[in-house]
């Protein structure tokens, strides 16, 4: 057998191969095997654009802003207020899974009419969860040992499967106008190089991290029978590869490459480390034939940060060809007038944000060419 041939069949067994007939050296890669045709043409065009343009996505946009609350008949988001346009990537999360609000307020019914209303407009929707520890109220916060008890064979893991069937229940109502399932990015047990959460490196073992990892996903898809998944691994700060790749549960189990960056994007004063972070991830992600986002980041929208969009988000994305191709970069909730990290019509940032929106590199929902086919 011909090399390229053997090569390709040992891959068609692993995942599913999504030639990449844009120009790029690596065949991408998608983790699960049966994956739907709206799931696979979206890893397959986000790879694309990505190869042009970075994205821009923000947490909760459309249920909230500062100093309102949408009506879920309607689209809003302080994006669109502000220049007309909404986010390409809408941010999610499920923390509270299994009562009728998320962690933030959002009723999980709103946010699945949400969802659609964003796959409807060709929008990407992903999603984060903020897990309590399964079974009880405490938070993610919480820092404990629990990962081993909510494995196979630990105290904790038949609460932890009923956990599992509240999300599985919630994906799997996530339908567009020909009843197929609306892909969406889910990334849960992030930001754990850090130890604030219950999965961090503190409260766990590597193989712990990878198991509850590999656990989730074969659960959701195998057992459960959900293929509208693609998955996101982020990180927090690392110092080098070896610490990115230390918990990286495997590529049969992960399709995004992720980072979660807040400290090293503040200024320019660490631009270097915010430049190498994005050249690990994107190296890393190419090596894998995945795909690479910086999933979450930002600052507050004040005058200190007048002109952060440009001077400093930007700048960094835009420091070397490697860090341009990051797919796309996320920036967190617009709680208040106190936490808001997406510019809104009244804020410091509001005019640079313009010209970032303007700026040929960023694409907004608006920008996207159609991303499930
Ligand atoms: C944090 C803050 C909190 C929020 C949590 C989950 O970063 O925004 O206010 O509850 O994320 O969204």
């Amino acid at each position: 057998m011909k090399r390229s041939i053997l090569c390709c069949v040992i891959l068609l067994a692993s995942g599913v191969v999504l030639a990449a007939n844009d120009g790029a050296s690596s065949t991408l890669k998608l983790s699960d095997p049966a994956a739907t045709l709206e799931t696979q043409a979206l890893y397959r065009n986000l790879h694309k654009l990505a190869q042009k343009g970075v994205l821009f996505g923000h947490q909760d946009t459309l249920a909230y802003g500062v100093d309102w609350k949408a009506d879920p008949n309607k689209l809003d988001s302080d994006v669109y207020r502000l220049c007309g346009k909404f986010p390409a990537v809408f941010g999610w999360d499920i923390g509270h899974i299994g009562t009728p609000r998320n962690i933030d307020g959002v009723p999980f019914e709103s946010m699945k009419v949400w969802i659609r209303k964003g796959y409807e407009k060709g929008g990407i929707s992903t999603v984060s969860w903020h897990a309590q520890i399964p079974g009880t109220t405490q938070s993610a916060w919480t820092q404990q040992k629990v990962v081993s008890r909510l494995l196979p064979g630990g105290d904790l893991h038949e609460t932890y499967r009923a956990t599992l069937d509240q999300i599985a229940a919630f994906f799997a109502d996530l339908k567009g106008s020909r009843g197929e399932p609306i892909p969406v990015i889910f990334r849960p047990f992030h930001e754990h190089t850090g130890d604030w959460f219950w999965w961090g490196a503190k409260w766990c073992t590597p193989d712990e991290y990878k198991q509850l990892w590999r656990f989730t996903v074969d659960y959701l898809r195998k057992t459960k029978g959900l293929h509208n998944i693609i998955t996101a691994y982020s990180p927090d700060r690392f110092k080098d590869r070896e610490q990115y790749l230390e918990r990286y549960p495997g590529d049969d189990c992960i399709d995004i490459l992720g980072h979660d960056n807040y400290g090293a994007f503040r200024s320019l004063k660490t631009k270097d480390e915010a430049r190498q972070a994005l050249e690990t991830v994107i190296a890393l992600a190419e090596e894998h034939n995945k795909i690479a986002a910086l999933t979450e980041t930002g600052v507050g929208q004040g005058p200190a940060n007048a002109t952060w969009w440009t001077d400093v988000l930007l700048e960094i994305v835009k420091s070397s060809p490697s860090t341009k191709k990051i797919a796309w970069v996320l920036v967190w909730r617009n709680a208040d007038k106190r936490q808001n990290y997406a510019a809104f019509p009244e804020s410091a940032t509001a005019e640079n944000f313009k010209a970032f929106e303007r700026d040929p590199l960023t694409l907004f929902l608006e920008d996207l060419p159609a991303m499930y086919k």
